[in-house]
């Protein structure tokens, strides 16, 4: 998979991607980034990248030709998408995400000041992206989390647990809690089950514990899940337990 990220700001990117993961899957060639900065398509004698909006009123907007020669420029890499980051895009979420990491080729457009000149996402880009109901600077941070949820799917990125990562969230539950050495801490002891070595029995309690988290926390996910036959023994025992508490 490779990623191209369009941003007046590429130094942004260094840190949030070259660390940990992402960083070991760069050097060792699962994933391939690059930034162009769409200043270095802009060609009057102030490389100017904004401009005033028609019409009127306050902020700075996009110009569209850098935009568009930044990603005219980039060397084709198989099948392609163009995504635009912007507030009114459509939800990102992790199936969004699965799509996504099915392209070669991802192209991230992050907008800057007030916004973007229209056509670019008419005429540029494939689909408009928004991670969540709240204004940014720019597209930069969405950007990120996009490249980061999708680069985490790509195969040999993960490692040893690239197959967990694909059914974690996959399972469109809530994840299980997790716990580590030291098997008492501060007085508070690991699960008992846990430290049982009775394997039936942890996938039995960590499938349980999904479901309780889910139902208590984010109800609305259930009605996308998709339960397995067991899983009703499992939320019939979670309803009496908390019916006695
Ligand atoms: C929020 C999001 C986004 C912005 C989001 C154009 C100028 C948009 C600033 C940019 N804010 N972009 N993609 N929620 N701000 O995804």
């Amino acid at each position: 998979m490779r990623i191209d990220i369009i941003s007046l700001f590429p130094e942004m990117f260094a840190g949030p991607l070259g660390h940990s993961i992402i960083k070991r899957a760069l050097d060792a060639g699962f994933i391939e980034i690059g930034v162009t900065n769409p200043r270095d398509f802009a060609f009057d004698k102030h490389r100017i990248v904004d401009d005033y909006p028609f019409g009127g009123g306050s902020g700075m907007v996009m110009k569209p030709d850098p935009l568009f020669l930044a990603v005219e420029s980039l060397a084709a890499a198989g099948r392609r998408r163009v995504v635009l980051l912007c507030p009114g895009g459509g939800r990102f979420d992790q199936a969004k995400a699965e799509e996504l990491a099915a392209y070669d080729h991802l192209v991230l457009i992050c907008g800057h000041y007030e916004g973007v000149d229209e056509r670019v996402k008419e005429h540029l880009a494939d689909e408009a992206i928004s991670i969540g109901d709240y204004v940014l600077t720019g597209g930069e941070l969405p950007a990120m989390v996009i490249a980061d949820t999708v680069a985490r799917l790509i195969p040999g990125v993960l490692g040893a647990s690239d197959a967990a990562a694909q059914d974690s969230f996959a399972s469109g539950l809530l994840e299980y809690p997790h716990y580590t050495r030291p098997r008492e801490f501060r007085g508070w002891e690991v699960p008992e089950v846990l430290v049982s070595g009775d394997h039936a029995k942890i996938a039995r309690w960590r499938r349980k514990e999904s479901l309780r988290r889910t139902l208590e926390r984010r109800p609305d996910l259930l009605d996308e899940v998709e339960l397995e036959m067991s899983d009703a023994v499992l939320l019939r025992e979670i309803l009496a337990e908390r019916d006695k508490s």
